[in-house]
Order: C-alpha cells, then structure tokens, then sequence
C-alpha cells in the first residue's frame, strides 16, 4: 500500500485533499507510530542510561519520517494532494522538556545513539507544563505555562512504574516512552516519569503553584522558580524522583535479563547529564545496601557504572544542595553521602602539621563543606570512572583551572568530548534544499558520515555552486520572512544581511554587548553613515523568571527594537526584531536563513555552544570569541572564514583573579568617551519615553558599574569586528566560499562522531 493509500484510510476513506490538515497530523502520527513500533528495538549485552532533567526533542513528526526514510515520499504525497507537511507539523505542539543546550544535547545524542545501533535509553521526567511560554507586552517577558500534552503529542503510556520513599509518604510513577528512531535504524526509548498523584488544577496564576505540595506537584513544571527555600527543597524532590525511578528500572531491566546485581557494571552504564541526576550515585547504592550487598561492594560497583558530563564552569550553576534540604527530602541518602564523604576525607585527610588557622588544602575535594553545603560535582568526581568536558577549551579549563584539584588526583577520568549536534534535524530536516545540493554535488554518502562533507571542498572556486549556495540562503531568507507575518503579521527585509544571536538570555552570553552594537548602529545612521545594505539583527532568548538583570536586557533589546522600528530614517537600514517564545521549532526556522552567527560570549565562559555547530552546518559565518567549540571552528575554517574577536580565555581567566588589574568597568565608563555615549543612551530621555526608567536604570547602573561578564571589554573590538564582516558580505562569490568551507568543515559536529568517541572511550557498549 502507498502512503496516500495508507493515509487514506486511516481517515476513513477521506481523500487527502479533502481532509484537514489536523485530520491529517492525526493521520500521519498514527501511521508513523505504527512504524516506529514495527521498526527494531536495538539490543545489546550492555546498555547506556542517559540520564538528564532535559530533552529537547522538538517536534517528532518529520524527524521520525526521515528516520523511517518516509519523509519525500510523504511529502510529494501531500504535495499531489494540495497540502504542505510544514503547514501540517504546525499542528503538532513542542514538547517543552528542556531549558537550554544541555537539553538539546541530549536529544541530538538519543539520535545519534539509536542511528549508530547503540543501545541507549534516556531517562528523565515528564514535565507537564515543560519550560514556561514567554509573551512579550509592552516590552518586557511574561511567563505562562506551557501545556503541550495531550492527544497530538508522541507519548506512549507504559505499564510501568515505581513507588519513590519520601518522609511524608511515598508516591507512584507512571512511565511514559517516547521512541527514538535512528536513521535508518533502530529504535531506541526516551523513558519520561510521570507523578501518578500529580494535579494540574494547583496552577492557579500564571506559573504559579503551591510548592509545598509535594505529592501533586513534582512533575508540573521544569526548573520551577529556585529563589526561594520552597523552590529549592522542591528541585531536591525532582530530582530526587528522577533519579530514584531511573534506578529502580535500570535494575528492574538487569534482573528482568537475568543478570546479578553485581554485574550491574558489566551491562550498564549510566551518563549522569550535569549535576541534576548525581543523587543516581547514592540512590543505587542505596537500593543495593537493601538487597544485601556490603557498602565497600555498592561503592565500587556503582563507581564502576557511573560517568558524569560537566556542562558548565558557571559557580551559580554548579549545584551545592544545603545538608538540611537533603535531610529534609532524601533523609535516607544522608547517611550514604556521609559515609562517601567520610571516605574521602579519610584518603585526603589535612596535611600533618596544618596550623590551627590555616587553611586545608583538601577541603576542596571534600563532598560536604564547611558550611554544611553537598557538593553534588564532587560526589561524580570520586564516585564516578569518567568526567568529560563539552568542548577542547572547556576541557582544559575544568584540568587546568575549575576542576584541577580533582584532576591531579584522578588525572586518568578526565577526558573531553567535544559536542556535536544531529545532521538529520539541523540539516536534512530544517534545510531540505541546501540538503539536495550537497546530494547533488558529493552523493549520499555524508548522510551517514557526516565526515564527508569535506568533499565539497573542491566545490570552493566553482561559480555555479556557489551561486546555488546564495541562492539557498536567499530562499531559506524568504520563507522565515514568510512565517514571520504569519506569525506577527510583519516579515523580513530579505535582501537585508540577516544577523542571528538565539540562546538562552544569560549575562555571559552578551546579548547586550549586541545592543550596544545596536545602539551604535543606529547613531552612525543617525550621523548620515549609511551602511551599503540593510542589517537585519534577530534575536530569540528566554530569561530565568527570576534573573532580573536578564529581564532588563530583553528589555532594552525590545525598546531598541520599537524606538528603530518607528524612526523612518534609521528603520530602512537597521531592523531589531524579538521572536516571542523562542524555541526548537523557531530555531529549525531561524538557522537556515543566517548569514551572521552571533557567538560572542565571554572567553571562557561558554563551556562549548551548539548553536555555533548549527549555524556553520547551514552556511552562516560565524562571529565570535574564541570560546567554547569556536576555538574548534576556528581551527577547521581558518582565518578567512571566521570572524574573531575579544580577549581570549587565559587573559578571562586573568582578570577575574585578585589583584590590581582585575577587570573593572570604570576603565571604560567614563573615561572612554565612545563607550560612555553608547552606555548613556540607555538612560537618555528618547529611550527612558520609551521602556521602563526602573529596568533601563537598573541595566544601565550594571553594565557601567559591575558588568561581571565584561561587555565594555570587548565592545569597541566587537563593533569594528562586525563592521569588518559586513564589509565582506557585498563581495558575494567571496561569501558564498566562506559558506562552502563552513558547510564542508562541518562533520566533525556530528553527533555521531560525539557519540561514537563516548562508545570508545567511555560507555564500551559494542
Ligand atoms: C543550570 C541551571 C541553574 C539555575 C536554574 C536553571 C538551570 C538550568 C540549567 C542549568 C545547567 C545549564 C547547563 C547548560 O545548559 N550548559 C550548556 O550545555 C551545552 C551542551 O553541552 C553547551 O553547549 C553550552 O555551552 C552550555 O552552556
């Protein structure tokens, strides 16, 4: 039977033609989970446990007809029949299981895993309202929830489930799957828990609800505010029913083989994704305690199994849970993280002949501080056989710097694996077109081995394929102007240069060094300097509901974005525009349409970017630090095909140290007359009319008094950077080169390869 025949009659016979597109996504997600179910489970004598508070899967419809090698056929079908798939995958809502990068991450590597035919399951939590929904009005962000399940989404309810001890009652799982096909492979699962007792009914007002109440409330929502204790304690509770049922059904899986639970190493591997899933260390030796084995035995039998993956040097970010809360809410690890710390203060006791006052040296090795604080990195460190950094740099810091102390004691567990992100989604999917002209150029074989992308190369110095190239980015250009004005009933300049910083809202990111190239921008137009063409600045960042300064910045950026918009001698050259409610979904919209990759964090602070990896993949030069996997583009394209900037991480690293050249903005504010006019403007009587004195007064006082990620820094070598680059833009067959490289350059951010070094290196599962 044909697609079209089988689509058919899923609809009772309706023609194609004549359904509607939500008819037809039931259709398709029917047919294509009826696929998915026949397609093999992969198998294996030993399996990976990616165990993460995130996965951003985005929406499954095309991924899985790509998968499944469905997709053209499919499409061609509902082309015949009048009707588009994108126009159809609007029906399907995107699951808002994740924040950030670490969450994208994971996503692109359950891909990669089940393409390569490893056996890999992920494991984390089904979060009913998944990160908040951001609406804009009058300038500033709102969160609401964000309610994606129901009858269009993906999930399977499985008979599974656990019962999780907690002090004031125990609570019941449900087990959701969601299955992961490879490219033209297996299948894998991402196994999502789900509370049985949970009630949507406690959201009252916005994202708000009664923390306290633990027995309904733990799967409501990811990251819920952490700014006060109830936010706190109730993370310490999500993670701790995570974790607890991740174990209980990685050692239901061993018996269920017929395995010992001693062998557990031998036929599991567990990646503890960031410090949110360590509680998975005690957890496990918890439950093996109870089933009769000696702690010595549960200690190095869990240490065998377990490995961590570090995603950040950001101290805020680096999880310290306080004893109390753990006492609290997982009373029953307490003795187990004891005795784990004890352990090590015992191997690294103080050096003899410490003075009374002095300081001990291994302190900072210990698990439990001074202070009575649980630090849950250290707990992966000692407790676990790997630790891997996301990037070269990032790697090098955490050995050289962050993490040396652990890495002189246990130098042989430390080991990078620099990110990669999935060629399926990023490419195939998102930019079906330049997909057919890689095809057509160097054949299939990159599909596979994405390594083979280098074979445009000799493609560099030939006019007609580079002016396919500029023909791509102009019609990727169009279509994201098109969704535009569906969506916000205003579309793009297309033949503007498109310049794109989609992230995350985090002062280490500098959004706003981007707005104080915005506010130059406009000057230099205001003063007569005309650039040669239009510039288009897209932005697309969610801030931490309770991350002020974030707010003010989105803030500014969306002022900027007004005052521009209403100002007819700037607006036919400048354009700032703020898509609400940033997501996967937007990303796959964004990416293919860049010419200018923003990736302009703060050396050092980036531990890797995956955006960077998209962005290059689809032809956009990239302009940024050397930070994070820039350093590796950088590398890879050469000089001519990056565009550089800003001090670099060692120099960072420098000034953050005590001393007198410590970094401080008043070496630019005021004394440098360009960057005080650019700082002063934030708080000029034009902008002030237009946003919110309180915001705009309270960013302006930080950038010109703390600026902790060192935007006036850079600023001045940032704006001749970028004007240097949009310089090189209007020669087109030299841009379109610069493309190529960056598309041929591209495979070693595959995930297969991230994956298959974690294979070899760490997980040994085949
Ligand atoms: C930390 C926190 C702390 C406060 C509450 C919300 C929250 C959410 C997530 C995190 C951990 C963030 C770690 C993270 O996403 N790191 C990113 O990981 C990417 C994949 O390795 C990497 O490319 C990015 O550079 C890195 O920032």
């Amino acid at each position: 039977m044909s697609v079209k025949e089988e689509l058919e009659k899923k609809l009772d016979g309706k023609k194609l033609s004549e359904a509607e597109n939500k008819e037809i996504y039931q259709a398709l997600l029917q047919l294509t989970q009826e696929k998915l179910s026949a397609a093999p489970p992969i198998t294996g004598d030993k399996k990976l446990y990616y165990v993460s508070a995130e996965f951003l899967v985005g929406k499954l419809l095309s991924n899985n007809l790509i998968n499944l090698g469905l997709f053209q056929e499919v499409r061609t079908a509902l082309k015949e029949a009048g009707k588009d798939l994108s126009e159809i995958e609007e029906c399907e809502p995107e699951p808002a299981l994740g924040n950030g990068g670490l969450g994208r991450l994971a996503a692109c590597y359950l891909d990669s895993a089940a393409t390569l035919g490893l056996p890999a399951d992920g494991v984390g939590l089904l979060y009913h309202f998944g990160l908040f929904r951001q609406s804009f009005w009058e300038h500033k962000q709102y969160e609401n929830p964000e309610r994606w399940l129901g009858p269009d989404a993906w999930l399977e309810k499985t008979g599974v489930g656990f019962t999780v001890p907690f002090p004031g009652g125990a609570v019941k799982s449900v087990m959701y799957d969601l299955v992961v096909s490879g490219y033209e492979g297996g299948c894998n699962r991402l196994h999502l828990f789900d509370l049985e007792t949970v009630d949507e009914s406690l959201v009252k007002d916005g994202i708000d609800f009664d923390k306290t109440d633990i027995a309904h409330n733990l799967t409501l929502f990811l990251y819920p505010d952490d700014s006060d204790d109830a936010g706190r304690l109730l993370r310490v509770y999500q993670q701790y029913f995570m974790v607890s049922n991740a174990a209980q059904l990685i050692l239901k899986e061993l018996s269920a083989k017929g395995y010992a639970l001693r062998d557990l190493w031998k036929h599991a591997v567990v990646q503890i994704n960031d410090t949110h899933p360590s509680m998975m260390i005690p957890e496990l030796i918890r439950l093996m305690l109870k089933d009769g084995i000696h702690m010595d035995e549960a200690i190095s039998i869990v240490s065998k199994t377990c490995a961590y993956t570090n995603h950040t040097i950001l101290a805020e970010a680096l999880e310290k849970w306080p004893m109390h809360y753990l006492k609290q809410a997982v009373p029953e690890l307490v003795p187990i993280i004891q005795e784990l710390d004890q352990r090590v203060r015992q191997r690294f006791p103080a050096p003899a002949g410490l003075e009374e006052d002095e300081a001990n040296p291994n302190e900072k090795l210990y698990l439990i501080d001074e202070n009575q604080l649980v630090h849950m990195a250290h707990m992966d460190i000692h407790y676990g056989f790997s630790v891997n950094g996301v990037a070269a740099l990032h790697t090098d810091i955490l050995k050289e710097a962050e993490l040396k102390h652990f890495a002189d004691v246990y130098p042989e567990k430390f080991n990078n694996k620099t990110n990669g992100v999935t060629f399926r989604r990023w490419l195939m999917h998102c930019n079906p077109e330049l997909s057919a002209l890689v095809t057509e150029k160097i054949g299939e074989g990159w599909k596979h081995n994405a390594g083979e992308l280098e074979k445009l190369l000799p493609f560099q110095d030939d006019p007609e394929t580079l002016n396919r190239l500029l023909a791509i980015k102009e019609e990727k250009k169009a279509q994201l102007s098109a969704y535009m004005e569906e969506k916000t009933g205003k579309g793009l300049s297309e033949d503007s240069i498109f310049d794109i910083q989609i992230k995350r809202l985090h002062e280490y990111k500098r959004q706003q060094m981007n707005a104080l190239y915005i506010i130059w921008k406009y000057k230099q137009i205001k003063a007569g300097r005309k650039p040669a063409r239009k510039l288009t600045l897209l932005f697309g960042a969610k801030a931490a509901p309770a991350y002020i300064i974030a707010k003010d910045i989105i803030h500014l950026i969306l002022c900027l974005s007004e005052l521009i918009a209403k100002d007819p001698e700037v607006s036919p050259w400048l354009e700032v525009r703020m898509v609400e409610n940033y997501n996967v979904t937007w990303a796959e919209k964004l990416i293919p349409a860049c010419d200018i990759s923003e990736q302009i964090s703060l050396a050092s602070k980036e531990a890797s970017g995956t955006g960077n990896m998209k962005f290059m993949l689809n032809g956009a030069v990239t302009l940024g630090t050397e930070d994070g996997a820039n350093v590796e583009i950088h590398q890879l394209v050469g000089d001519g095909n990056i565009c550089i900037f800003g001090q670099s991480s060692d120099q960072v690293i420098h000034l953050y140290e005590e001393g007198d050249d410590r970094y401080t903005p008043a070496a630019y504010y005021p004394k440098d007359e360009e960057i005080t006019e650019l700082l002063d403007f934030i708080i000029s009587p034009t902008l002030m009319r237009m946003g919110d004195p309180e915001n705009l007064g309270r960013l302006y006082r930080d950038m010109s008094r703390k600026d902790w990620f060192m935007a006036l820094l850079d600023v001045k070598e940032y704006i001749a950077a970028k004007e240097q680059l949009l310089g090189q833009y209007e020669d087109r067959q030299a841009w379109a080169k610069k493309m190529l490289v960056n598309i041929a350059k591209a495979g070693f951010f595959s995930s297969d390869r991230a994956i298959a070094q974690y294979n070899e290196d760490v997980w040994h599962l085949k």
